[in-house]
């Protein structure tokens, strides 16, 4: 059966009705709170979700996870609660799964940041990082940060810097701003993380050391420089390779390092692969002498089978969990 095959389109109808009465009459505030056009919309896109997930029993399993973030990204902009959207997914999943062969609706991450819903702060902070306002942006985060307070620089860079530089890569996405803008907003962003990092109190320095390198092919450094700063702080030695090295070069640095941990940031789908490659290869070269491997990145952050496939040691959301391990 496919999408627009009459049968399956005559058993839907009625169960996306019902999911809707049973979110009407369980959070009438909620259904009550959507404007006018999210909720006259509100049947079409339960039918997309339905749509995906039917496509991804057999062919493609990427569009589910897409459309789903897509919806949950939509009603939490309108301010729906986490709870709500979650009760609304799961009486749409078991109703269609009691009706239709359909995939299981991946598992997401819920929290706003990782989310990138943007609040008005983190609007503020993109225009002044797309309008080139170093001072302003500096201020902002400076203002936030307790710099006796070690975890504030993470938790600042987390959520200051990191869903602002989101925002950005949305706005790029929808043709909003030029490449330059892209770069004016990295420029600051790193000055201002490196300005928080001189104000910080760091810990005493250990007898740890990690190296962080971006894998081949990834060109974002703002967050690996994020997680290696989070490092540095909880006193461990910590290197950080500029971007642009192969597989090669990251192999020779934990040769010449010796690390006790190495971080690798993952960014796009299509640096996955080299990354499972290269860790891979770290474990045949190194074997027992080899460093723990610690993955992270906009990549993997939303899909646990991407962790597990990886083949690495741990894995880190963000800076924020990635100073937690430091200080373990
Ligand atoms: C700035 C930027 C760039 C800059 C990067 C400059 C630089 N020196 O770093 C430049 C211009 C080079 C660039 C290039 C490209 N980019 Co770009 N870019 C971004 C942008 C706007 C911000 C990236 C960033 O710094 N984010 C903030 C940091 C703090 O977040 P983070 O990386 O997720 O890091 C946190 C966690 O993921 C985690 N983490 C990250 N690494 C690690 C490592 C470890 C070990 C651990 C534990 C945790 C961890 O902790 C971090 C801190 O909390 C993003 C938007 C976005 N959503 O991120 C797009 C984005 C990533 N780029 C995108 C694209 C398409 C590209 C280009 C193909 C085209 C382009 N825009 O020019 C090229 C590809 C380059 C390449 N080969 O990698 C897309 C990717 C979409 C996709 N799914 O494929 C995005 C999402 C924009 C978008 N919405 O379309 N980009």
């Amino acid at each position: 059966m496919t999408s627009s095959d009459t049968p399956f389109l005559s058993a839907l109808a009625p169960l996306l009705l019902q999911v809707r009465a049973e979110f009407a009459s369980a959070y009438p505030l909620s259904y009550a709170d959507l404007e006018s056009t999210a909720r006259s919309n509100f049947l079409g896109d339960l039918h997309a979700i339905a749509d995906c997930a039917l496509a991804a029993a057999t062919s493609d399993p990427s569009t589910l996870r897409q459309q789903i973030l897509w919806f949950v990204r939509m009603l939490r902009s309108r301010g729906m609660a986490v709870e709500v959207i979650q009760s609304i997914l799961k009486s749409l999943e078991q109703k269609l799964k009691a009706h239709f062969a359909i995939a299981p609706f991946p598992a997401i991450a819920w929290d706003a940041e990782r989310l990138h819903i943007p609040n008005a702060e983190t609007l503020q902070m993109t225009d002044w990082l797309l309008a080139g306002d170093l001072d302003a942006a500096r201020h902002t985060f400076l203002h936030q940060l307790r710099p006796s307070f070690p975890d504030s620089l993470p938790q600042t860079s987390v959520k200051v810097i990191q869903p602002a530089l989101y925002a950005v890569g949305d706005r790029w996405e929808r043709n909003e701003i030029t490449f330059e803008q892209e770069h004016i907003a990295t420029a600051i962003s790193q000055q201002v993380l490196s300005d928080g990092f001189t104000q910080v109190q760091m810990a005493p320095l250990q007898a740890k050391s990690a190296l962080f390198a971006c894998v081949p092919g990834n060109r974002h450094e703002v967050g690996l420089r994020m997680v290696a700063d989070a490092f540095a702080i909880a006193g461990w030695k910590v290197i950080c390779l500029p971007i642009g090295q192969s597989e090669t070069d990251i192999l020779q640095a934990i040769a010449q390092w010796n690390p006790d941990w190495l971080g690798l940031s993952i960014t796009m789908p299509n640096q996955v692969e080299p990354a499972r490659e290269l860790v891979q290869h770290i474990r045949q070269r190194f074997s027992k002498e080899r460093p723990m491997i610690l993955v992270g990145g906009l990549a993997i952050s939303e899909d646990i089978s991407i962790r597990n496939r990886l083949g690495a040691d741990r894995y880190c959301a963000d800076a924020i969990e990635a100073h937690a391990l430091a200080k373990e």
